[in-house]
């Protein structure tokens, strides 16, 4: 195990070299989540960069944050995809939604989709206003200026999610499209994908990403595939047909989940907002500490002896317990006693994880490498994302696991040392693959080495 080639560059180089990926990036008032293929500004992806941008100008970082949230639905959700003008290449593009035609919640403005991702703002705003406070007077207070005059977005976002996506008080987060989860294809969602059935009649419309990503090799074993693609396509049908309703939606789709991962992220961000509160005296502060303990305590139920995490099929009552990435989602949210957050330490350093012998760098595949469903190019179904990388050092560093924190930084730097900003990278050779800088790898780069 561990590094395949030497650093290729040094970190004040890949350092400088994210920052001018993510400046290519730069459409003024968003970024588009990578050049080419995803040419529109993505919710979580968002997010991660505003986490980089806050080491290059907090200022810039405030911008992506309230370009995301002057986006919010009227009944808070943040969507996933908020699109820019003059780029009609993505699809589902505006067109495929018609949120504004179907839904009275839908924003004036530019338009969005009907669906959302994980929350991981809340814990932008808290990097970015540690980083304004790093920089001095006069940025924090600008900075905290800038966050009060988000707050009740934010609030509405937090209240939208715990009201709406779990109605019944779980403490975990129903999502409604493998893409809600940010980890699409994973194989956290075939169970529940396979009761997704288009109607015959359902005509699929072009992808656009085996066609943007058209002249790489082999490109279509490194995505989703079209049968994927046509379920994809049938469950936004169905959410048009709920109209983007939530209580509809919960009656009527044929995916509905309880997502583990992304209600850890939940937990993370309400806890580091709650903080915000108090240290800027704004209000919500114990209804976010309220929100971070259920979604906690949440999470920890689903776990196995190891502490490793499971999603629940709302619509057939299974627990999924695959091999994914987001098993380890205790280590971002906490709430596992400590010998069993140790066991799953272990987990994450075993051979079945960073510590299998084939991998390039020792860094988590998004699907276990001795799992029946791990396919090593494919998207979430093996490759390793940087993104997820950083919340599992972020998430180490905050649940007082600092060691195994430090490891996996190491090997992160190595991976990003090619100065690609690669969408994924194979697990086994180390090659990039997918889009090439990525604006959310950069970001990452960026929060790691500055
Ligand atoms: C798509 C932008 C997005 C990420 C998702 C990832 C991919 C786009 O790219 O989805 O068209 O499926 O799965 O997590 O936010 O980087």
């Amino acid at each position: 195990a561990g590094r395949a080639t030497p650093r290729a560059l040094t970190d004040v180089e890949t350092a400088g070299r994210a920052a001018y990926a993510l400046r290519g990036n730069d459409r003024g008032r968003l970024t588009v989540a990578a050049p080419g293929l995803y040419p529109h500004m993505w919710s979580w992806d968002a997010a991660f960069i505003a986490i980089g941008l806050a080491r290059l100008s907090t200022d810039r970082a405030l911008t992506e944050l309230e370009t995301l949230l002057s986006s919010q639905w009227r009944n808070g959700m943040v969507p996933h995809i908020v699109f820019s003008d003059g780029d009609a290449s993505y699809e589902p593009g505006p067109q495929r939604w018609a949120c504004r035609e179907l839904s009275a919640d839908a924003p004036s403005g530019p338009a969005t989709s009907g669906l959302m991702q994980p929350p991981v703002h809340g814990v932008a705003v808290r990097r970015v206003l540690d980083a304004a406070r790093r920089a001095g007077r006069a940025e924090e207070r600008a900075a905290g200026d800038r966050i009060r005059a988000l707050w009740p977005a934010l609030l509405a976002w937090h209240r939208y999610l715990a009201e709406r996506r779990d109605p019944e008080g779980r403490g975990l987060l129903t999502i409604y499209h493998g893409w809600e989860s940010g980890l699409d294809n994973s194989p956290r969602w075939d169970e529940p994908y396979s009761a997704v059935v288009p109607a015959a009649a359902f005509v699929p419309f072009q992808r656009a990403d085996v066609h943007a990503l058209g002249s790489v090799g082999g490109v279509a074993a490194q995505r989703p595939t079209d049968g994927d693609y046509a379920r994809y396509q049938w469950l936004i049908e169905e959410l048009r047909r709920a109209r983007y309703d939530d209580a509809r939606a919960r009656d009527t789709l044929s995916f509905l989940v309880a997502d583990v991962f992304s209600s850890a992220i939940f937990a993370a961000a309400a806890e580091d907002l709650a903080g915000v509160a108090d240290e800027l005296r704004l209000p919500g502060a114990e209804e976010l500490r309220g929100q971070a303990d259920r979604f906690r305590r949440g999470v920890a139920a689903t776990t196995d002896d190891d502490g490793f995490a499971a999603d629940l099929d709302l619509r057939t009552g299974r627990t999924l317990r695959t091999r994914t990435i987001a098993g380890f989602a205790p280590l971002l949210c906490g709430g596992l006693p400590a010998a069993r957050r140790r066991r799953l330490v272990d987990t994450l350093f075993s051979p079945d994880w960073c510590g299998h012998p084939g991998l390039a760098v020792a860094l988590p595949p998004s699907t276990s490498p001795s799992s029946d469903a791990f396919d090593p190019a494919r998207y979430w179904r093996g490759p390793q994302w940087p993104p997820m990388t950083w919340l599992l050092i972020w998430g180490l560093e905050r649940s007082g696991e600092p060691e195994a924190a430090a490891v996996l930084r190491a090997s992160a730097l190595d991976q990003l040392s090619d100065g690609l900003f690669a969408e994924y990278y194979h697990p086994f050779t180390g090659e990039a693959l997918g889009a090439r800088s990525q604006s959310w790898t950069a970001a990452v780069a960026l929060d790691l080495i500055l």
